[in-house]
């Protein structure tokens, strides 16, 4: 790595400390594929066990502070006492995830569905996950809905809107005024023919007319191959109304692998257009969220390094050369921009990631310092009998 002039490295040390990534509860339960799901050894039985892992990360990689949750994967009793245990182990509660995909009710859709008293279920499953937010001090409330239809003519599109923006409206109107509502897209699966909400176009005209507290945020996954991710993330920051990402890498479908696993390149790109916009530290409200599963490999390092290459990427991001590609872009030097962006991404910023970790009392590495705590040896003897958390595929 080249050396750094003493402002650019506080100015990219200072940024990287200050980030934040939200890892998923999910991501350390048992999870699959519509064919099968592995079980692995040591996985949470409950969402307390979730939690202590996800503290886990956090303190190997110091940046992933909060553990987003999933209702009702992550039902408890007593969600003020779940917030509670979060805190004594380091970590907090993130955004809620609300699930109307898991029914039989919602065969033909939740919010969508032509059934007024399956629609009155599903909003009042929104509700609830409003109920958890009081309690565990959640600032977002993340949406994302299965709902669409397989065959021509099998609904009404536009009536299906209609109930879309009715449901939405009551919730929106029931967040507090810290709360936000992020709403997500999917290009298709589990429908085929017309998914409700399908692209980032269908979620912004929602979320604009609901308001300012509600907010798109981009799965990285849920795109056609080949679409260009970073155009959108530039475009709602334009429009003030990116909310968040949801992390993971994507070969053919909504693959959930790990982040920057696929598309490291895809990664730095969108990671430049949010350093350009100054978007990366959390006064800008973006959140910078993994939603994966981790069906054939070890959870917990995985998600570590999933962190790690949100970090590597953003890293690189905060080293591109703003002066000189303003000047070659305003010039209108194409190889010369080019060239500016070309140079940080080559970088190779391990060494500066390792010193920093290093400086802030952190293991310079965390795969390593997890792999030799002794934490997986634990919890697989510890965790046995009960019923390992998951999906249920
Ligand atoms: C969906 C979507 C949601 C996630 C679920 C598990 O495809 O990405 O964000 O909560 O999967
Ligand atoms: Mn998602």
């Amino acid at each position: 790595m080249p050396e750094l002039s003493p402002t650019t490295r506080a100015r990219v040390a200072a940024a990287l400390r200050a980030q934040r990534i939200e890892t998923a509860s999910w991501a350390y339960a048992n999870s699959g594929t519509r064919f099968k799901v592995f079980a692995q050894e040591g996985v949470p039985r409950d969402p307390y066990e979730k939690v202590a892992d996800a503290a886990v990360v956090h303190r190997f990689t110091g940046v992933a502070p909060t553990v987003a949750l999933h209702i009702p994967w992550d039902r408890v009793n007593d969600y003020a006492d779940l917030a509670r245990h979060a805190k004594e182990l380091g970590v907090g509660l993130g955004a809620i995830n609300a699930n109307v995909f898991q029914d039989d009710d919602f065969k033909l859709g939740s919010v969508t569905n032509p059934d007024p008293g399956i629609r009155r279920k599903a909003i009042d499953h929104l509700l609830e996950c409003v109920d958890v937010m009081d309690a565990t001090g959640s600032r977002d409330l993340k949406l994302w809905f299965s709902d669409g239809i397989n065959y021509p003519g099998q609904d009404d599109v536009r009536a299906r809107q209609d109930r879309l923006a009715e449901a939405l409206r009551e919730t929106y109107d029931r967040l507090g005024p810290q709360q936000r509502m992020l709403l997500e897209y999917k290009l298709f699966e589990p429908a085929f023919y017309a998914t409700d909400v399908p692209d980032w176009g269908t979620a912004y005209a929602h979320c604009l007319q609901l308001g300012p507290k509600a907010q798109v945020v981009i799965d990285t996954g849920h795109h056609a191959p080949g679409t260009n991710i970073e155009f959108i993330v530039a475009i709602l920051l334009r429009a003030g109304k990116l909310g968040g990402f949801d992390f993971n890498s994507r070969f053919y479908a909504d693959d959930d692998l790990m982040v920057g696993a696929a598309d490291p390149f895809q990664l730095f790109r969108i990671m430049h257009e949010i350093v350009l916009a100054d978007a990366l530290g959390p006064a800008s409200g973006v959140a910078f969220m993994l939603d994966q599963c981790h069906n054939i490999e070890p959870k917990i390092p995985a998600v570590i390094r999933s962190v790690l290459n949100v970090q590597e990427a953003t890293a690189k991001a905060l080293l591109v050369d703003a002066d000189a590609l303003r000047a070659a872009q305003d010039a209108g030097d194409v190889l010369a921009a080019n060239a500016a962006l070309m140079d940080a991404y080559h970088t190779d910023v391990r060494p500066l990631l390792a010193e920093l970790r290093a400086d802030a009392g952190l293991d310079p590495d965390p795969m390593g310092a997890y792999a030799r705590s002794g934490y997986f040896e634990k919890i697989r003897a510890e965790r046995v009998g009960g019923q390992q958390a998951g999906w249920g595929a």
